[in-house]
């Protein structure tokens, strides 16, 4: 191994500190922190698309566990480093934040959580492998354990491991994630594909090519149209009022702005925004430039074509975005990212860009397409008469909340401190009553839902309000709905959806998501609902300790931890299948799924790649342990909720 100067030593300080840290650096040390390496690397090889020199990044997934991702950039610059003395490369791969302070101008737009750098990437990788091709000649560089070089300088250079044409370009990076670091070192294809794909609707022209030699798959993602073709995909299961989407595009300062919307016969609207890329999953300062926009143009051509007369009160921004789908993408060069979550973009330019560019570049658009905007005025008419309708139905259903009887549905907990109650939502009345019988009293409220509730995908708000189950929800939660929901008032800290682990089961949870999803979104964004995991199995065995047999039983998650059990070999003396929760008792209800020290709950988020087949499929259960099984003789349970 070669000496380090005095420079290089500071670097693998500041490396060490990744390692110390690493969730403040890539967000958790889960699955979802481990892919966030892939997004780093594969980042710096956007920005090169951005910088208008590369149009191909090829990610490949190793049989070996290690992932390579290579773009066909320029090739980072091998040359020695003004201050360093060490090949910029190494900086690069080795200093913190280097990332992007080498290109100057060329990097005018770098993410928010993402862009810390590809040198934490390295500090959390057990081997990493770096070979730019530039200048004809393939560069190589590698380092181990946690960042250290561990290929010699040949005279302060990197060495030259082979040829290649002059105009052969770019950079491939390899690595390995440190398995004593992440809780799980296994990527999955699906998550990169999902990403793969947002990624190229964003950036329209590059070409995303994933290799999966795990199974011999390759997978090519490229959009010519951008975010256009992103909402078609998003409208394509749905009834458009107009054949395409509509796109606008223009930059104010040195703000870029990109908005693609397409109007649709469905109640709800749906804006999907992003800043660098980055999905802001609260929206913020650019998603209300949109709107405010889209309300005033839209008022103003109602007036001049005489749909809405002197004495008319404007049109509501609700009526004119509904059936709306929509993307908003802008490129920022100091986004500021704020909230709980850093998902909501606090930028006020933004807001001003937005509103200017949208509004005068759709104005352009609907005075050459008249039919157009008359067919999407009909539709803010027919809504704003829905709703007037509607509003004396919906006053009388959210004035009669407060009166609604939840006494004889809800359990209701006797602690009133809402950071330490959580309420269980659970499928059935029979199962509701063990819930009851096993719970903590003081600090478990327990809601049993009768039956299947409504799909509200495609109902109206006042259609909504009716529904008996949903109302004692509201009423339960206490933070109101839709416009007027206060999250400052929610009762729980937690609320948890317990169900079958069956068909059924995962129906009725698809559905109160989606409830939720649509008309108490904080409530998924500020991380306040869980869904608990009853075990499928209970399995008794055999096991010998200092010579002697002992009978000990298990709990078991699924059927692939039944599988897993099965194959150690252990003998079976017994295996109950829990086919709801109805038949468990109320001992072993507690101590699998309402204990708080042994229980598994997985927090529902919204994604923030799209897949959206069914606007449900933006949710997901996250922090699921990758060991789901607990064993009841040690004391070794899963604790997650922290
Ligand atoms: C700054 C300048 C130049 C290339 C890059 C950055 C660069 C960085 C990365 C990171 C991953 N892939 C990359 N590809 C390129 C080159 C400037 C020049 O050629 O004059």
């Amino acid at each position: 191994m070669e000496q380090y100067t005095g420079s290089q030593i500071v670097v693998l300080e500041g490396l060490e500190a990744v390692r110390k840290r690493p969730g403040m650096y890539i967000g958790s040390t889960g699955t979802r922190g481990l892919h966030h390496l892939i997004w780093e690397i594969l980042d710096n090889g956007i920005d090169e698309h951005l910088a208008g020199y590369c149009n191909q990044i090829d990610i490949t997934l190793q049989k070996d566990g290690g992932i390579s991702i290579t773009d066909h950039g320029r090739g980072v610059p091998v040359d020695i480093h003004p201050t360093k003395g060490i090949p910029t490369a190494r900086v690069v791969y080795t200093s913190l934040h280097a990332g992007g302070k080498f290109g100057g101008a060329a990097y005018k737009v770098s993410g928010g959580l993402h862009g810390v750098g590809a040198s934490v990437v390295n500090a959390l990788s057990t081997h990493m492998i770096v070979d730019i091709r530039r200048d004809g000649k393939i560069w190589h560089d590698e380092y181990r354990d946690g960042g250290h070089p561990v290929v010699d300088l040949v005279d302060g250079m990197l060495p030259v491991t082979g040829k290649c044409n002059k105009s052969d370009t770019g950079t491939r990076v390899t690595f390995y994630p440190d398995p004593s670091i992440f809780e799980t070192v296994e990527f999955k294809a699906e998550t990169i594909c999902k990403r793969l794909k947002e990624v190229a609707y964003l950036n329209k022209g590059l070409c995303l090519v994933f290799r999966d030699e795990t199974t011999g798959e390759t997978h090519t993602y490229m959009e010519a149209e951008g975010i256009k073709s992103f909402v078609s995909y998003l409208t394509r299961e749905l009834t458009p009022l107009h054949p395409e989407p509509i796109y606008i595009e223009g930059t104010s300062g040195n703000i870029e702005i990109e908005v693609a919307f397409q109007y649709t016969n469905n109640f709800s609207e749906q804006i999907n925004s992003y800043c660098n890329r980055i999905n802001v999953v609260d929206g913020g300062t650019l998603v209300t430039g949109f709107k405010t926009a889209l309300t005033r143009v839209m008022n103003q051509y109602a007036r001049e074509l005489g749909i809405l007369k002197e004495k008319d009160e404007n049109l509501d921004g609700r009526d004119i975005r509904n059936g709306l789908v929509a993307i908003v993408s802008i490129k920022h060069p100091d986004p500021q990212f704020e909230g709980q979550t850093k998902t909501k973009l606090g930028n006020t330019d933004a807001k001003v860009a937005v509103e200017d560019v949208f509004g005068s570049e759709v104005t352009r658009y609907f005075d050459k397409n008249v039919e157009i905007l008359k067919s999407i005025l009909d539709n803010a008419m027919r809504s704003y008469s829905a709703r007037k309708a509607g509003d004396k139905a919906r006053n009388a259903v959210l004035k009669q909340l407060n009166d609604v009887d939840t006494k004889s549905k809800l359990a209701s907990c006797t602690s009133k401190k809402p950071e330490e109650c959580e309420v269980y939502i659970v499928e059935g009345d029979s199962a509701g009553g063990t819930v009851k019988t096993a719970r903590n009293r003081r600090t478990q409220a327990v809601l049993p839902l009768r039956g299947k509730i409504l799909n509200v995908e495609k109902a109206t708000l006042d259609k909504i309000l009716v529904n008996n189950e949903i109302k004692t929800m509201i009423a339960s939660f206490g933070c109101g709905i839709g416009d007027d929901f206060d999250i400052s008032k929610l009762r729980y800290d937690k609320i948890i959806i317990l169900t079958d682990a069956d068909v059924d089961g995962a129906h009725i949870s698809t559905l109160l998501l989606t409830f939720f999803y649509r008309f108490m979104p904080e409530l998924i964004t500020n991380g306040k609902v869980y869904r608990g995991m009853p075990p499928l199995y209970k399995v008794e065995y055999e096991d010998t300790e200092r010579g002697k047999k002992k009978k000990k039983s298990q709990y078991l998650f699924d059927d692939f931890a039944l599988e897993k059990f099965r194959k150690e070999g252990k003998k079976i003396l017994s295996l109950q299948r829990y086919k709801g929760l109805g038949e468990m008792d109320a001992e072993q209800l507690w101590e699998t799924t309402l204990d708080p020290d042994r229980r598994i709950l997985a927090q529902v988020s919204i994604s923030d790649t799209v897949e959206a087949d069914e606007i449900t499929t933006l949710l997901m259960s996250n922090n699921v342990p990758p060991r789901r099984e607990f064993i009841m003789e040690e004391a070794r349970y899963a604790k997650l909720d922290i």
